[in-house]
C-alpha cells in the first residue's frame, strides 16, 4: 500500500489531521491499533477551546456539536468555602464549548468512513523504517498478517505509549517531565450538573464538577496515585465530593447513578524537537499535560493545524520550509500551555509534601485571584486558549 501521509493513531490528533489533509486534497491512511468500538468508548476530555470549535466548523463537522454541545461562559474556583467566579466572556470576550472528546472522535470517524477515506482499525504499527530518507515505511500488523505502508511523510499521533516517538534515534530528542504523586478519579453520573464548571481546593484534596449535558455530570476527585476505581463505592464518592465542594448540607450537588469511573495518573511531559526526518509527532505522542485546565485535546488539535498547513505547502509547492519549521511554530505554545496546566494544578491540589507555610502561600494566591481582575484575566485568557493558528 502507498499513500502521501501515513498517520499512526486514530485519536483526536490523527483524525483531525486526516480531515485537514483531505480538505487540501492530500491522501492519508490512518492506522489504529484498537477497534472502532474501543476508540469510541474512551472517556476523556470535555472542554473545547474556540480554536478547536473553529477547526470542527471549518471542516463542516460541527453539526452535532452545535446541537448537543453546551457553550460554557463560567469557571469557578472554590477555597475556604468561598467561590471565585470567572466570567469568561467579560474577562476575555470568548467562551469554551462542553462537548466530550468521545463525541468529537465519533463524529470524525463517521465522516471519514462516509467519505470512503482510508481509516484502518485493529492495525497495530510495529515499526517505522527509513525516517531519515524520502521513502519512509510503516510496518503494521492486521488480522495476524504483517503489512507495509509506504508514504512520503509519517505523522506520529499514537499517544504517550505509541511507537513513533520511540522510533527516533537516541540523542535526537530532549525530554522534560514532572511526575505527580496523585491521580484523578473521574466519574460520569446521571445527575444534573451544578451551575458552573467548578474547581475546588479543600484541605482533603482537589475536586472538580464538570458536565457533559444537562443530565450528565462529569466529576473528579484527587486521589492517591495508585488508587483504583473499585475502592470508591458510590456512597464514598458522593460523601467526599460534597465535603470537598463545601456542600456539607448536600443542597447543591445532585447525586445520581454513577455509570462510568476511571483513574488517570497526572504527569507533565515535553519531548523536543517534535520531528525527525520525515516523521512529525503531534498530540500526546510528544507532550502530556496534567488535566487541570483541560488542555490535552486542544493542544493536539493546535499541533495538527500547524502540521496540516506545513504538509499542504510541501505537497503543493515541494517546499520543505514549513515542515522544517514545524517544531519552531509549535513549541512556544506547547511550553506556555504546559506551564498554565502545571500552575493551575499547583494552585488547586493538596500536596503531601507541603508545609503549612506552602499551604498558606497557596491560599494567599487564591485570595489574590479572588480580589484582582488582572489575576482573573490571566487565568481566563489561558483557559479559553492561546492558540491563534489559522487552518
Ligand atoms: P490519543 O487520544 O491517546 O490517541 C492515540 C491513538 O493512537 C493509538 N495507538 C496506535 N495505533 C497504531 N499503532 C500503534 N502502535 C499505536 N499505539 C497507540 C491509540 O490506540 C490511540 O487511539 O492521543 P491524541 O490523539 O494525541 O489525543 C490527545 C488526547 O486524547 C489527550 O490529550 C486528552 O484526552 C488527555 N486527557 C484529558 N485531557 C483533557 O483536556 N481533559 C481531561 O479530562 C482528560 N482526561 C486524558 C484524560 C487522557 C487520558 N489518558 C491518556 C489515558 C483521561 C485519560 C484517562
Ligand atoms: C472535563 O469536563 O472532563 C474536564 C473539565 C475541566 C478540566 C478537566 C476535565 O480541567
Amino acid at each position: 500500500m502507498r499513500t502521501q501521509v501515513g498517520i499512526v493513531g486514530a485519536g483526536p490528533a490523527g483524525l483531525f489531521l486526516a480531515h485537514l489533509l483531505a480538505r487540501r486534497g492530500i491522501e492519508a491512511v490512518v492506522l489504529e491499533a484498537r477497534s472502532r468500538a474501543h476508540v469510541e468508548a474512551r472517556v476523556r476530555a470535555g472542554v473545547l477551546e474556540a480554536g478547536t470549535v473553529d477547526t470542527l466548523a471549518n471542516l463542516g463537522l460541527d453539526g452535532r456539536m452545535r446541537r448537543e454541545g453546551m457553550v460554557d461562559n463560567g469557571l469557578d474556583m472554590r477555597f475556604r468555602g468561598r467561590t471565585i467566579h470567572l466570567d469568561l466572556p467579560a474577562l476575555t470576550g470568548r467562551s469554551v464549548m462542553i462537548y466530550g472528546q468521545l463525541e468529537v472522535v465519533k463524529d470524525l470517524i463517521a465522516a471519514r468512513l462516509e467519505a470512503g477515506a482510508p481509516l484502518v482499525f485493529e492495525a497495530e504499527v510495529t515499526r517505522l523504517e527509513g525516517l531519515d530518507g524520502a521513502r519512509p515505511r510503516i510496518h503494521y500488523r492486521q488480522g495476524g498478517i504483517d503489512r507495509v505502508l509506504e508514504c512520503d511523510l509519517v505523522a506520529g499521533c499514537d499517544g504517550f505509549h505509541g511507537v513513533s516517538r520511540a522510533a527516533v534515534p537516541e540523542g535526537v530528542i530532549e525530554t522534560y517531565s514532572r511526575a505527580y504523586d496523585f491521580s484523578w478519579l473521574g466519574v460520569l453520573a446521571h445527575a444534573a450538573p451544578i451551575t458552573d464548571m467548578t474547581y475546588s481546593n479543600h484541605d482533603r484534596g482537589f475536586a472538580l464538577c464538570s458536565r457533559r449535558s444537562m443530565t450528565i455530570s462529569r466529576l473528579y476527585l484527587q486521589v492517591p496515585a495508585s488508587d483504583e476505581p473499585a475502592n470508591w463505592s458510590d456512597a464514598r464518592f458522593w460523601d467526599e465530593l460534597h465535603t470537598r465542594m463545601f456542600d456539607a448540607d448536600r443542597s447543591e450537588i445532585q447525586e445520581g447513578e454513577i455509570f462510568q469511573r476511571d483513574v488517570a495518573r497526572l504527569r507533565a511531559y515535553i519531548a523536543q524537537p517534535m520531528q525527525y526526518g520525515s516523521l512529525f509527532l503531534a498530540g500526546d505522542a510528544v507532550h502530556i499535560v496534567p488535566p487541570a485546565g483541560a488542555k490535552g485535546l486542544n493542544m493536539a488539535v493546535a499541533d495538527v493545524r500547524v502540521l496540516a498547513r506545513a504538509m499542504g505547502d510541501f505537497f503543493s509547492t515541494g517546499s520543505r520550509k514549513g515542515l522544517e519549521r514545524y517544531t519552531a511554530d509549535c513549541i512556544d505554545r506547547v511550553w506556555k500551555t504546559i506551564r498554565f496546566s502545571i500552575s493551575l494544578t499547583d494552585l488547586l491540589h493538596v500536596f503531601d509534601h507541603h508545609t503549612p507555610f506552602q499551604r498558606g502561600l497557596q491560599m494567599a494566591e487564591l485570595e489574590h485571584v479572588a480580589s484582582s481582575v488582572t489575576a482573573q484575566k490571566m487565568i481566563a485568557e489561558q483557559y479559553v486558549g492561546l492558540s491563534s493558528v489559522s487552518d
